[in-house]
């Protein structure tokens, strides 16, 4: 097989062969979409070979593999984190001018897959590239949703979702491997299994089968030569599906409705869980992975292995979130009916395998499913989890004799209000290690949600705080900047060992350096300025405060704290137009989920708001507020470089860790924040005087909710009142009161996550913001040492912590 060359030369020979070939074009009549396709094509045949020889080193030395499972990956656009990755942008650059095109320009061409919806996704993308970069055996699985995460629109400023058809121009970074297809069962019935006289091993005959069929997107690590792989599934009908005679009597609804039915489970990200349909279709989707995974794994592992000994110790899943715990009754099925083992070790081999990261202390947020809708779908697996709650429980009836209430919370079964399957107590029962994301997260899990199971098996429980991967989020994303760090660090060590970051701490007080890095950050306003224009239609000053809150509209973030904000400072300067307060552009982004009505009319909010003050001859020239739509990994990677202010204020304990925040800073944005998720171990980091911090801490937070009265806030701060007064009076509505009244109802009448609360603390805290501001070299300074301490933020240090404490895995060099 010919191999790719490496030069300039064989890059533009192949670029030629790729369209001709390829895409069946000439250069002469190539569209702009074939340009790009193309150049995708010659770069992800650098890829191949690397994938190729990675395959071979992983087969040779039969490692034990990292198994990530995840219902979600936010992988950003592929195009420029490949070129990084195969070091051929500089071939490109050179080649597309000659052409008359800008590398920006094939770029726009490359969609981002948008298989996630938010902080857990993207998390999932970037370990699988510290993965790879650090060289372990490492297999993502997840589901190819047809569509992804819907788009977002505004219409008067309303959010309107548009499905977000990713693969319609075609997917140049996958590769299709129908030979690996799974064949999956849903309904049907169980019987006793005739040789098995404990009665544990049964037999399913499934009433619906559906075949899973993978592809594959390629994980390059950076700097080395290993490219890992995420397998994700797409779900097809069985070939008998299309039923032919009702076709030909003209039934053609009928005649697809099992291929309709069957392909539903992937076709979108999170179908609506409002209806009964929607619950089962999202179940049916995460046992859809996990059967299609567990399969794979299971035939991969067979590749090198015989028997089941060895199993734990070549193969560690690790469960992201609960969206995929039915991995653990699947595999038990697996075992116990298909290979005949016997329960015990069956259990045995289960425990091992699998380790769990919850993401979440919102008890909303944990899943659970009511045992009639499982018992349905999935009535083998139903029966396995009674079976294993009920060992569960005699192992805690034997810790804890007679102690029926901690019987009853620690039950993967939950009886009251209604039945229903407790999936985190599925995911801490079957697994060896829990881990929680940052350290107060971790903390929290085992006072609270998770108390009993971190009182029963402590050794369980660990923290590994998040981390970002730096090659996206400030190489890719942040060129200026990376190459200035480059430049003052001597070379691009700091890519793969970012505590070298460190190193700028000694530059933070040289005023030569100061001025270049704030050259940088003004030359990323203006970038990030051209595209709020373009998306907006509102020009920005980039000399204002560039004041950043991006990330999925939540209550419990409190975007509702920071319109609060805004509107104070609205009112002010509407009465003291001569006031001097620091210009400031305020930029909010983010999605809210389709059903979450409150938050959509906050985001109406948001809009009426950014209208009424960016159209206001006095206040904005001081202020403006903008909320560019569609908020994904490519407009995270536009607006990180250019942020001043980094806006982290969700109420403390509610937070698991967040990820912006760090991309923030490493970027040298300071953070306003509260003493939450990883906020707190950025602040330990960068230094208390390099932070903002404000607020409730969450057990003062915990303390106040058990008799809050958010109204007495609202009488007796006049700022306060003012501000809410003013949405009240229908000033952001025409002067209809009506429609934003269910906002002002909310703070006033329950105001679930302390926003008022904060309130006062978070103007005082702006103040100090705007104080700092004025002294712009101090401000510089203040950046500069963000950034140099946030090296711990690295998604590298992350994977180390799991391969050392968890996996349990080594790297395993690709020559
Ligand atoms: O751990 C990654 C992120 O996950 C979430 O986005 C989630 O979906 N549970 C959390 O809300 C974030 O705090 C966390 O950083």
């Amino acid at each position: 097989m010919r191999s790719v060359g490496s030069t300039l030369a064989d890059f533009e020979q192949d670029l030629i062969s790729n369209l001709y070939y390829q895409r069946g074009t000439t250069l002469e009549s190539a569209s702009g979409s074939d340009g790009y396709q193309t150049l995708a094509l010659t770069v992800r045949d650098r890829l191949v070979e690397r994938y190729a020889r990675t395959a071979a080193a992983h087969y040779e030395a039969n490692p034990r593999f990292v198994y990530y499972l995840s219902a979600e990956y936010l992988l950003g656009r592929q195009l420029g984190q490949n070129l990084l990755y195969t070091d051929t942008e500089r071939f490109v650059r050179p080649i597309a001018a000659d052409l008359g095109v800008t590398l920006e320009d094939l770029e726009s061409y490359d969609v981002e897959p948008g298989l996630g919806n938010g902080g857990l996704g993207r998390l999932a993308a970037c370990l699988m590239d510290s993965m790879a970069t650090l060289d372990i055996p490492a297999v993502g699985y997840g589901i190819r949703y047809e569509f992804g995460i819907f788009k977002q629109a505004f219409r008067d400023g309303a959010q309107v979702e548009r499905p977000d058809d990713w693969t319609f121009y075609g997917n140049p970074w996958e590769f299709p491997a129908p030979d690996d297809r799974q064949v999956v069962g849903f309904y049907g019935t169980t019987a006793a299994a005739l040789d098995d006289p404990t009665g544990l091993r049964r037999q399913w005959t499934p009433g619906e089968v559906v075949r899973g069929e993978p592809s594959h997107m390629l994980v390059p690590g950076y700097g080395t030569q290993t490219v890992n792989i995420i397998r994700l599934w797409q779900a097809r009908a069985s070939r008998q599906s299309f039923d032919l005679s009702r076709f030909g009597a003209g039934q053609y609804k009928e005649a697809v409705e099992d291929i309709v039915r069957a392909e539903n489970i992937s076709k979108v990200l999170y179908p609506d869980d409002s209806t009964e349909q929607g619950r089962e279709l999202r179940l049916k989707q995460q046992y859809f992975l996990v059967a299609c995974s567990l399969r794979d794994i299971i035939r991969r592992y067979r590749l090198r292995n015989t028997g089941w000994d060895a199993f734990p110790a070549k193969v560690v899943i690790q469960l992201n979130d609960t969206h995929p715990v039915m991995a653990v009754t699947e595999l038990m099925r697996l075992l116990v009916d298909e290979y005949k083992l016997d329960w015990d070790l069956a259990w045995s081999i289960t425990r091992r395998t699998f380790n769990y990261t919850c993401h979440t202390l919102l008890p909303e947020a944990l899943e659970t499913w009511p045992v009639a809708v499982v018992e349905r779908l999935l009535p083998r697996h139903m029966e396995i989890i009674y079976a294993i709650n009920h060992f569960f429980l005699q192992e805690v009836e034997a810790t804890y004799p007679g102690d029926l209430d901690r019987l009853r919370r620690l039950s993967i079964i939950q009886e009251e209000p209604d039945k229903r399957v407790r999936m985190a107590h599925l995911a801490v029962v079957g697994s060896t290690a829990v881990n929680g994301v940052a350290e107060l997260h971790t903390r929290l899990l085992a006072a609270t949600t998770l108390r009993d199971f971190a009182e029963l098996w402590p050794q369980k429980f660990h923290n590994v705080t998040n981390g970002v991967t730096p090659r996206r989020f400030v190489r890719l994303a942040n060129p200026r900047l990376s190459e200035l760090i480059t430049e003052r660090l001597g070379d691009e060590s700091w890519l793969t060992d970012l505590d070298r970051l460190e190193g700028l701490a000694g530059v933070a007080d040289d005023p030569a350096f100061l001025e270049r890095w704030r050259a940088v950050k003004r030359a990323n306003k203006v970038d990030l300025a051209a595209h709020v224009e373009r998306s907006t239609g509102v020009v920005i000053d980039p000399d204002a405060l560039c004041d950043v809150m991006i990330k999925r509209f939540h209550e419990y973030k409190r975007q509702h704290l920071k319109l609060l904000h805004v509107i104070m400072l609205f009112n002010r300067l509407r009465e003291h137009p001569d006031l001097d307060v620091v210009p400031r552009t305020v930029l909010f982004g983010g999605k809210a989920a389709p059903g979450y009505h409150s938050m959509k009319l906050l985001l109406r909010l948001v809009n009426a708001v950014a209208e009424t003050v960016n159209t206001d001859p006095v206040v904005s020239r001081r202020l403006k507020v903008v909320l560019p739509p569609d908020y994904n990994v490519t407009r995270a990677q536009w607006i990180i470089p250019a942020a001043d202010l980094s806006e982290q204020i969700s109420l403390a304990g509610k937070e698991a860790s967040g990820t912006g925040n760090m991309k923030l800073a490493l970027n040298g944005a300071l953070t306003i924040g509260t003493l939450d998720g990883a906020n707190i171990e950025i602040r330990d980091r960068v230094g208390a005087d390099n932070f903002f911090l404000f607020g409730l801490d969450a057990q003062e937070a915990a303390d106040l909710r058990r008799d809050y009265h958010p109204r007495a806030y609202y009488e007796s701060d006049p700022d306060l009142r003012a501000a809410i007064d003013t949405i009240a009076a229908g000033t952001f509505a025409k002067g209809d009161r009506s429609l934003f009244a269910p906002v002002v109802d909310s703070m006033l009448g329950r105001d679930e996550y302390l926003a008022l609360a904060d309130y006062r603390a978070y103007l005082e805290c702006q103040e100090r913001v705007e104080h700092a501001w004025r002294d712009q070299e101090a401000w510089a300074r203040m950046s500069v040492l963000n950034s140099a301490r946030s090296g711990f933020f690295s998604s590298d240090r992350t994977v180390r912590e799991y391969c050392d404490r968890i996996w349990r895995v080594e790297p395993v060099r690709v020559a």
